[in-house]
């Protein structure tokens, strides 16, 4: 399969670990509402669904396998998309923790996050709405807390307690260095290719969000892994669409959701998952790609199935 396929995988991660409730009505985190988001975005194109689970309680991040137990059931029976599940957890859960629910479900797809960073919701992310957070003296006078764990220890860890599922990895890559991180774990025979990578723009900590930067990720990554692998874009915040939209133009893969951008556009909050889904399906589509369905995406990434 060429890497640079006329079809454009849409996936959607419907509610993540770092936005709150407290930002928009519209992020799920009720068992109910995840599946019920995750169904409508698998109807409205989303081949890939990037799956978090949250307290029903409050809404705050939950990695224990029975929170994802009471909505997973509920999304395989409603759609035929592939069930991507993270291993992110929150920024103070173990290696160990975080990829329990992985462990337990097997999916056809997981994270794996490539490299050890600061991890700041952008406070330009927000810069559209009126909410109330001193993110500068938070980010800085908390700086501990904001910390993401991912040393080579612990993605050696990881991949080794997952490799016995054959789970194709979503490699998350902040930065330009952590695809040389993922190139130093296939030296050393931790992820076997073809890979699946997402080039991650916009967290505060990471690469920004400019066009530049995607196509040095890009051309660094033909550099380091040539044909072998696959790749796909996520823009934080309010460059989600527009990074989304390049990147499809440039052969590459889409993700949107509310876990990356709680927005549909400038200053407008968006109503769902679908609703983004729909918008960057419509663009991918005016601009002459094509969709993929769940099966081609299998396909073309190599899953189990
Ligand atoms: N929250 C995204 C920026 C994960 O779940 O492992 C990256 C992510 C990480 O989706
Ligand atoms: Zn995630």
């Amino acid at each position: 399969m060429a890497r640079n396929s006329k079809k454009t995988i849409i996936t959607c991660a419907i509610t993540g670990a770092i936005h709150t409730p407290t930002m928009s009505d519209a992020l799920p985190y009720t068992a109910e509402d995840i599946a019920g988001q995750a169904i409508d975005a698998a109807q409205a194109g989303a081949s890939i669904l990037h799956l978090h689970a949250r307290r029903p309680s409050d809404g705050g991040v939950s990695i224990d396998p029975d929170t994802f137990r009471a909505f997973l059931p509920r999304v395989k029976q409603a759609t035929d998309a592939v069930i991507n599940i993270s291993t992110g957890g929150s920024l103070n859960n173990t290696i160990e923790e975080r990829i329990a629910p992985a462990l337990a479900f097997s999916p056809e797809m997981c994270s794996m996050n490539m490299g050890s960073m600061n991890f700041s919701f952008h406070p330009l992310a927000g810069r559209y709405t009126d909410w109330k957070h001193d993110w500068e003296k938070d980010y800085v006078e908390n700086s501990d807390t904001y910390i993401f764990r991912n040393t080579f220890a612990d993605i050696k860890n990881a991949a080794t307690q997952l490799a016995p599922h054959d789970i194709k990895f979503e490699h998350e890559c902040y930065d330009v260095g952590h695809l040389y991180n993922l190139k130093f774990c296939m030296d050393i025979g931790l992820f076997k290719a073809p890979i699946f990578i997402q080039f991650i723009f916009g967290i505060l900590g990471g690469i920004g969000p400019e066009v530049d930067n995607l196509v040095f990720m890009k051309r660094t990554a033909d550099r380091l892994f040539g044909e072998d692998y696959r790749w796909s874009v996520l823009g934080a915040g309010g460059s989600q669409m527009q990074l989304a939209t390049t990147a499809s133009q440039m052969g590459g893969n889409v993700r949107v959701g509310l876990e990356d951008s709680l927005f549909i556009s400038r200053g407008e909050l968006a109503q769902s998952n679908a609703q983004q889904v729909q918008k960057i399906r419509r663009i991918v589509e005016d601009l002459g790609c094509a969709v993929a369905s769940p099966d081609e995406a299998r396909e073309m990434l190599g899953l189990k199935g």
